[in-house]
């Protein structure tokens, strides 16, 4: 599938123009054999389960499903492609709350996927290129949320974990999940085995996001620590549930009110769902 370059077949999808906005994906059987290529625009999808995933301009954006990798949300792919440098992406995946799982099959793409979360993390703004999150912009930009989401990343084996966000993973897979700061085994809780996790690494380098990194780069210090200890205690205790709980009184992870870009997008994939729909080939 080609998006968003002019007169170029999107295959069932028919023809769109440079930078419209597509809603698609929604499908219950995604075929891997296929990929989707983005080149310039904003392409809405519920998901991007559809093969290898290249972005080389633009934004593709998960819609949001208010609830943290909601399983209907999960884009699972063999590999993903963003055009530009690391340090400086050239095309945005945007997750939202959503899970990624790249399910391949030869050479783990985890640090290279490490570094476009630390652009898409810009910082903590969560609005860079790369791999970025707007409902974790969303947080980060609420002055009075203290509770800071991310989106949290592991080889899957590395956890041990066979399953993820409705997804059975096998022992070649890389997880992405959002979830609170420094919840550095992706079980949606901030406890004593994040802290622990942190406190054996911390002054290392070279370190990642299940080892206590939860900037993405590399180095475990107090930054890392901050980010548990503004979190300590509250969990997500039903990932295709809720919102965050906890002692006293916690917000809810990624408060459900669409700001503009969230409401921009629902709009749009409210627009163009009739337009797919008149112009999908049966
Ligand atoms: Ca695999
Ligand atoms: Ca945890
Ligand atoms: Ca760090």
């Amino acid at each position: 599938m080609v998006v968003s370059r002019p007169g170029k077949s999107i295959g069932n999808w028919g023809l769109i123009a440079a930078g419209a906005v597509l809603a698609g994906f929604a499908g219950t059987s995604p075929v891997r054999a296929q990929s989707t290529t983005l080149y310039t625009g904003t392409l809405v999808g519920q998901n991007f389960s559809n093969g290898t995933l290249t972005i080389e301009g633009g934004t593709a954006i998960v819609i949001p499903n208010l609830k943290p990798d909601d399983p209907v949300g999960t884009t699972i792919i063999p590999d993903l492609q963003i055009a530009g440098t690391t340090s400086n992406p050239q095309g945005t995946l945007d997750l939202s709350d959503n899970a990624l799982i790249l399910d391949y099959s030869d050479a783990s793409r985890l640090l290279w996927l490490r570094a476009e979360l630390r652009a898409g993390f810009a910082g903590g703004a969560w609005n860079g290129t790369g791999v970025s999150s707007l409902a974790a912009a969303r947080v980060a930009a609420d002055v009075t949320n203290l509770h800071k989401t991310a989106l949290g990343f592991t080889e899957a084996s590395t956890l041990g974990l066979t399953q993820y966000a409705g997804q059975t993973l096998d022992s070649t897979a890389v997880v992405v999940g959002y979830t609170l700061g420094g919840d550095s085994n992706l079980d949606g809780a901030i406890d004593s085995q994040d802290f622990n996790r942190l406190a054996t690494n911390f002054g290392s380098s070279g370190k990642l996001w299940n080892e206590g990194d939860f900037n993405y780069d590399g180095v475990v210090n107090s930054a890392d620590f901050n980010a548990i200890a503004t979190n300590f205690g509250l969990s997500t205790p039903n990932y295709t549930g809720g919102p965050i709980v906890g002692a006293g009184t916690a917000p809810a992870l990624g408060a459900p009110v669409p700001e503009p870009a969230t409401a921009a997008v629902f709009g749009a994939v409210t627009a163009t769902l009739a337009f797919g729909r008149r112009r999908r080939i049966a």
